[in-house]
């Protein structure tokens, strides 16, 4: 009989014996393995924490103690247990539960989260909160090895030691972030490299030890104290010691017996101080094609259950990632100051195919995006050409390091931002949509986007041909199968490409209804539009701008002049866009214009499928050829003269 099937809350699952949890444990796992399988989602890390979680329910007050998750990827048995077990199986899908935390969702969400390194510093905040408050609740900031590689992390830890707030942290080790993990914090917390040769020295330490006894010599202190020394040296608990925290472990994570014990106590008796509580976990944990694949199994797409084996269509084109990697490559062969970066997502971003080939010039910096753009800044200071490979999304923690430290020096750091646009069942936290707005205001800035995977290739080898900074932005998913160039070309910088009418002059623009002033990857659905509106008797102009900055402002400012209505087209939030930019460009020149801008709207959007986001937003080929009969219509009916208008939802 399912144990988990009576468990609608945490006081359910207390009602549970302890020797029953390994049972609920397992149905767990049975959960996740089948609505990854259906919908994808975080399989290993949400597998390796079941125990870990179940213990956690099982031994606190929740909701009034809290749990801070880190990204909250991990956290779908969470999600089970906490009311949410019969929706489970929609998460990330249209209007299901969200594939992370999320206040919204339910009162045991108590932080929305999806980015690294978080945790501390938030529960930090809570647990300092409640102290105002005089509140004596428990907060626990689960966070894993990963995020432990971001410098987020330590500021939260450097506060909370000096704070001495009583905050407990679980440090969920299991050895990887999505690859495996990187840095020295790493090896060091990496206790079972660590411990044969701690047992080593200490065991040739007690021979020592021994020998000198023997031999009448009395022990002296500073041998004894040398023995504590190399044991402290040897285990985590020095470092974290060392900042103010108590130090347990390193416990196995899956070992419920013992975690619910040690909850209990802490759960039962105030802690005097920051506790810090060290378990090791094994990510995929009870599903052998996960624990055989832990990097593999990270982010899934839908699944067999018995083989393990994706039963997504193989795709017929090629991802943008991999053009992107392979112009890398090809431009690196030719330049050896050509290094690449990647903050912990090497084969997200395609820096693992540059690692293969280039060991020595390629960098895993951890999830430390701040970090990674310090550092590749550094590099160019030395003449270097660092290729800092970064999700749009993430690369929003590292502003203030592309101003005060690339752009301002005018450094020739070359960044390439994948996922850019609307990203799917990730959902509002991992949308690409406002890279467009923090980087094209910054003076020394060149940026692209190509309207194809072809031109992202041309795109790759224009930035390092410039010697300062740029930025790339592509979207996820594959190219459109396009024929690809045989040798890279150097584009003309701020220059845009008239797609349609092909040969098009400006004699023929009295033609022209409406021009289609379209960036990266809406010049194809523009163009779909333009022969959507040729049936309705419309002309349009598709323009493939290739450059957000600079703008090309010849070209832009004389359509302007001379064809009736203009749209620019975007998958970048409307305010600070390229939209804007133009409307910037007309404002200067004065020029009277009918502009019309159509991008993402002032709001955030939930996890759905790109297409149907895309549409919510009038940026498919249908909304874009509805949203222009309407303008040329109204315009021809009223032959007024509107002033700029954006599509608001
Ligand atoms: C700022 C930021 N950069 C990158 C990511 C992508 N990312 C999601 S989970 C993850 C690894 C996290 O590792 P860890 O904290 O050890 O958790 P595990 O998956 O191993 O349980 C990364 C790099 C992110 N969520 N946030």
């Amino acid at each position: 009989m399912s144990l988990l099937y009576g468990i609608n809350s945490p006081a359910d699952l207390k009602q549970i014996q302890k020797e029953d949890l390994p049972r609920v444990a397992v149905e767990l796992r049975s959960a996740i393995i089948e609505v990854c399988a259906k919908n994808g989602g975080h399989l290993g890390a949400s597998l390796g924490a079941v125990d870990l979680i179940l213990a956690l329910h099982y031994c606190f007050q929740m909701p009034q103690d809290k749990i801070v998750w880190d990204v909250g990827h991990q956290a779908y048995a969470h999600k089970a247990l906490t009311g949410r077990k019969e929706r489970l199986n929609t998460i990330r899908s249209t209007h299901g539960l969200s594939g992370f935390p999320k206040r919204e969702e339910s009162p045991y969400d108590t932080y929305g989260t999806a980015h690294a390194s978080t945790a501390i510093s938030a529960a930090l905040g809570i647990k300092t909160a409640k102290r105002l408050k005089k509140e004596d609740h428990h907060v626990i900031a689960v966070v894993g090895d990963g995020g432990l590689t971001g410098g987020l992390a330590y500021e939260g830890l450097n506060q909370c030691g000096h704070l001495k707030e009583k905050l407990i942290i679980i440090l969920n080790d299991n050895g990887m972030s999505i690859a495996q993990n990187v840095g020295a914090i790493t090896q060091f917390l990496t206790k079972r490299a660590s411990s044969d040769l701690y047992e080593k020295t200490r065991t040739e330490l007690k021979h020592l030890l021994s020998l000198l006894s023997d031999h009448g010599v009395p022990l002296l202190k500073p041998i004894e104290k040398l023995r504590t020394s190399i044991k402290a040296l040897f285990s985590s608990s020095i470092f974290f010691e060392s900042l103010g925290l108590r130090y347990i472990g390193p416990l196995d994570g899956h070992d419920l017996g013992t975690l619910v014990d040690l909850f209990s106590t802490i759960s039962d008796h105030l802690t005097s101080s920051p506790l810090l509580i060290h378990v090791i976990t094994e990510k995929g944990k009870g599903y052998p094609p996960a624990e055989q694949d832990p990097a593999g199994s990270h982010g899934v797409g839908p699944f067999d259950i018995v083989t393990g084996k994706s039963t997504s269509k193989k795709a017929a084109t090629a991802s943008y990632t991999s053009i992107f990697a392979e112009a890398l490559i090809a431009c690196a062969r030719e330049d050896e100051r050509i290094v690449g970066i990647t903050a912990a997502m090497p084969a997200g971003t395609g820096m693992d195919e540059f690692m293969k080939e280039f060991p020595e010039r390629a960098f895993d910096v951890g999830i430390a995006e701040q970090h990674a753009v310090v550092f590749a800044a550094g590099m160019a200071t030395e003449g270097f050409k660092p290729a800092c490979a970064i999700y749009s999304t993430f690369l929003q923690r590292a502003f203030d390091p592309i101003v005060h430290d690339v752009v301002l020096q005018n450094l020739p750091v070359h960044f390439f931002l994948d996922r850019a646009g609307f990203v799917g069942a990730d959902g509002a936290t991992h949308h690409g949509v406002f890279d467009i707005s923090y980087l094209r205001c910054l003076p020394n800035m060149v940026m692209m986007a190509p309207k194809d995977e072809n031109e992202l290739r041309h795109m790759v080898k224009t930035s390092f041909a410039l010697n300062q900074p740029t930025a790339v932005r592509y979207p996820r998913g594959n190219g459109y199968g396009v024929p690809l160039d045989p040798t890279l070309k150097i584009l003309e910088v701020g220059k845009a490409e008239v797609v349609s009418p092909l040969n098009f002059t400006f004699e023929d623009s009295a033609s022209i209804d409406v021009a289609l002033i379209a960036l990266g990857a809406m010049v194809y659905p523009a163009m779909k539009a333009a022969q959507l509106l040729e049936e309705e008797g419309i002309r349009a102009l598709v323009l493939n701008a290739r450059f957000v900055k600079p703008l090309d402002e010849t070209m832009l400012l004389k359509l302007g002049q001379e064809i009736p209505h203009l749209v620019t087209i975007e998958e970048n939030v409307l305010m600070g866009g390229f939209g804007s930019a133009v409307a910037e460009l007309f404002a200067c020149h004065e020029l009277r214009a009918q502009l019309h801008l159509l991008g993402i709207p002032d709001q955030f959007f939930d996890h759905a499928k790109p297409e149907e986001l895309r549409a919510q937003c009038g940026l498919d080929p249908v909304q874009i050829a509805k949203f222009v009969l309407h303008k040329v219509n109204k315009k021809r009916a009223l032959n007024s003269q509107p002033l700029i208008s954006i599509v608001k939802k």
